[in-house]
């Protein structure tokens, strides 16, 4: 068994954000945590992978329950140098592991006596006491390399102090918010972490690399899955049967709502990619954008979503010279130009008088009974692209952004980012692929790296 790598035990009083700071530091999003103290009951550790290999080790433990009377112990056996003091620690968790007395501080204290440094966490928003001291002296003896982690939980601040005190106690004392912090905090944190044993600088030197370059994996995925959405959606043909001489209505209608169906499902996968990639495949949505996710797509939401306005929406088709018949015909109908309020109209049942059937020919192929096929798509409409990138990168960047300690829903709504999603001149050289989609024309690889690195860019810019 290796046990080369760095471990690290996060402690503190209960309810302080040991287990997310350890969800944040280990991007792991499935760690419990709490508003009741006592969600963490016993250690566990959590290792940081990286293809396959552990580039550090996090505990998490549960929260300091009897520290006066633990130290009282300690004192009662500890008249003892310095350098044996470890010793004494070991003996009261030797002593202490089959009972049910101490059972959080033994749980807390093990790690640390098989090697692993201390993170001892506080909330700083609350006024230090001197009641953390015989923590701290706990910890003190247990003679690990340790540093100090203010949390602001809440509004105030009260970090001056708390410096102070933790100062006396601790090598290294830093601010790190776990809800908040996000890859460069994270690499900031782990700089100094690097710094509190010898041998441990050259790990996690290699671990800030070796996150690095992840990350950068990491948006390179998001962006082909992007990019690869976009392709298939925009180009997405559907195609089926007919059995008679004409196309009835149920047929037609059926097929349209399959090809509905298809374009909503396209949207949902890609969402899972997203979330799959940057490791957060629970993440809970509101129920406002679990509608998006659905049907919101078609609704007049998804136009303030995107974050544009007619106006715009018709400047993105005409700059980019994509005006066809069928383009300016949807232009001119104003209202129309969305098209969440058009298919929004369809599924209320008044589509035809938004002129529905203009966002995508319905063909009917072949000659002869029985080998005649429906086709319909690929969408015609001029910013159907735009509402689908406008989402999809919104939605890519929030994901990236989102700390591995955060449980709340994931709100994508209310949301207006119109330029800094996409300038004219961006949106002017996508045009030029979006309308070869249009035409199930094939795109060359050069214009589709162009497509990719515009993508980038803006993704780059909605992370930043
Ligand atoms: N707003 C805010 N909430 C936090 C922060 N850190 C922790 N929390 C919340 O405080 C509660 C306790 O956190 P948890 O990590 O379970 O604390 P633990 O008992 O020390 O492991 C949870 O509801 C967290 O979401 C923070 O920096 N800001
Ligand atoms: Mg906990």
């Amino acid at each position: 068994m290796s046990s080369t790598y760095p471990k690290f035990a996060v402690v503190g009083h209960p309810n302080k954000g040991k287990s997310s700071i350890v969800a944040s530091l280990a991007l792991d999003a499935s760690i419990q945590v709490g508003n009741t103290p006592g969600t963490t009951q016993v250690k566990r550790g959590f290792p940081l992978k990286v293809d396959g290999e552990i580039v550090y080790e996090l505990f998490d433990t549960p929260g300091f329950q009897r520290a006066r009377r633990v130290f009282a112990w300690l004192e009662q056996h500890g008249d003892v140098p310095a350098d044996k003091r470890s010793d004494v620690v070991r003996e009261f968790v030797f002593e202490h592991k089959e009972s049910n007395q101490f059972r959080d501080e033994v749980e807390l204290l093990e790690p640390i006596l098989a090697g692993a440094g201390i993170i001892y966490v506080v909330d700083a928003s609350k006024p230090y006491g001197a009641e953390y001291e015989v923590e701290m002296e706990i910890l003190r003896w247990c003679g690990q390399p340790s540093m100090a982690i203010l949390n602001l939980i809440g509004d105030e601040d009260y970090r001056e102090d708390w410096t102070r005190a933790l100062g006396q106690y601790f090598r290294l004392v830093r601010t790190y918010n776990p809800i908040t912090a996000g890859h460069e905090e994270h690499l900031a944190l782990l700089e100094s972490m690097a710094q509190l044993k010898e041998g441990w600088t050259k790990p996690i030197k290699k671990a800030i690399t070796v996150l690095d370059e992840l990350y950068d994996q990491k948006i390179n995925n998001s962006i082909t899955t992007i990019v690869d959405y976009m392709t298939e959606v925009l180009s997405f043909v559907h195609k089926e049967n007919i059995k008679g001489e004409v196309l009835s209505k149920e047929e037609e209608e059926r097929a349209k709502i399959a090809y509905r169906e298809k374009i909503v499902n396209y949207e949902l996968q890609e969402r899972k990619r997203i979330e799959s990639i940057w490791n957060h495949v629970n993440v809970q949505k509101h129920e406002g954008e679990l509608v998006l996710d659905e049907v919101g797509l078609f609704s007049e939401e998804s136009a303030s979503i995107f974050g544009l306005g007619q106006k715009e929406l018709i400047i993105t088709g005409a700059s980019a010279g994509a005006i066809t018949g069928a383009g300016f015909d949807l232009i001119t109908a104003g209202h129309t130009l969305f098209l969440g309020s058009v298919i929004g109209g369809v599924v209320g049942g008044v589509g035809a008088m938004f002129g529905f059937d203009n966002l995508y020919e319905v063909k009917v192929l072949g000659q002869s009974i029985g080998k005649r096929e429906l086709s319909i798509g690929p969408m015609q409409n001029l910013n159907f692209p735009y509402v689908l990138l406008g989402r999809s990168l919104y939605h890519a960047s929030v994901i990236a952004k989102r700390s591995h300690a955060k449980r709340d829903d994931l709100d994508l709504e209310n949301v207006s980012f119109t330029e800094k999603l996409m300038d004219a001149s961006m949106r002017k050289g996508l045009e030029k692929v979006h309308a070869k989609f249009r035409k199930t024309k094939d795109i060359e690889a050069d214009e589709l790296n162009d497509y990719h690195n515009t993508i980038r860019n803006s993704f780059l810019n909605l992370l930043h």
